[in-house]
């Protein structure tokens, strides 16, 4: 196995917020030849592509490890993570972070760090020690669909949703064909996903720092959320019922 791992950041009308987070990005691990990042543009439109492109252009001259950007159809943020993830083979750990720089170029490098035996899930805990500025109303949004989760699903996870997470590819190879969610709740059937292949999954807490311009619509989105929620109980509850027990 090796230590290559591939950064995807999915971006859907980024061009406004995503520059200062690359040039950050491009300090940090221009000379990491283990590291490559690969912009992934969900479907924004012909005037942004053309936009993000001279970005990403930009930032590749001294910067090897920075892939073109690659252009994809909309899907949704784990569709832009996904066609990512599989356009490129050579790496054997996958990982992703939003495009705002929430989490600093030097999280990222933390986090990616840890490659070891399992994935790595960011977590944004309030905890002494580590510094979380949110707005008070995401937070709790948060907690309720963290609660959501640990109920519905029995799995005692703290922040499924945090923007940064690391995978070993082969954890993720095991899973792919399962996965059907390409919105804002992939990540919770991802984890599902991993834990019920036998995969170790990890939360680890991480210093975050909202940037506006957040384009998640709490009522919209909480609501499709929570509906995908239950559809995740559901298909596992299926799964469940179409393997065969060990004494049968
Ligand atoms: N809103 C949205 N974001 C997408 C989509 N596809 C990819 N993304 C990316 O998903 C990431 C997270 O989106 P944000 O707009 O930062 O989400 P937010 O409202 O700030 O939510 P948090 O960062 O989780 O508090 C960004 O990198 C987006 O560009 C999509 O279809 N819609
Ligand atoms: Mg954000």
């Amino acid at each position: 196995m090796n230590r290559r791992v591939l950064l995807v950041i999915p971006c859907f009308h980024e061009s406004g917020r995503i520059k200062p987070f690359l040039r950050e990005l491009k300090e940090v691990f221009a000379s990491d030849d283990e590291v490559s990042v690969l912009v992934v543009d969900d479907g924004s439109g012909e005037e942004e592509v053309s936009k993000m492109q001279l970005i990403v252009e930009a930032e590749r001259q001294g910067w090897s490890g920075l892939r073109p950007l690659l252009s994809a159809p909309h899907e949704g943020k784990g569709g832009a993570i996904y066609t990512g993830w599989v356009a490129n083979e050579g790496e054997d750990w996958l990982a992703f972070v939003d495009a705002d720089g929430s989490s600093s170029a030097h999280e990222v490098k933390r986090l990616l760090a840890m490659r070891g035996e399992g994935a790595v899930f960011a977590s944004r805990i309030k905890m002494l020690g580590r510094s979380i500025e949110r707005h008070w109303h995401r937070h709790l949004l948060g907690r309720v669909f963290a609660t959501l989760v640990g109920e519905l699903l029995k799995v005692p996870v703290y922040d499924s949703q945090c923007g940064l997470k690391l995978v070993p590819r082969a954890a993720f190879e095991k899973v792919r064909a399962g996965l059907k969610l390409r919105g804002f709740t992939f990540d919770v059937e991802l984890l599902c996903a991993l834990l019920d292949s036998g995969c170790r999954v990890t939360e680890v807490p991480i210093d975050w720092c909202e940037v506006p311009g957040g384009k998640v619509k709490l009522l919209r989105d909480s609501f499709r959320m929570a509906r995908d929620v239950l559809e995740i109980r559901r298909s596992r509850h299926d799964k469940a019922l179409d393997t065969p027990r060990a004494d049968s």
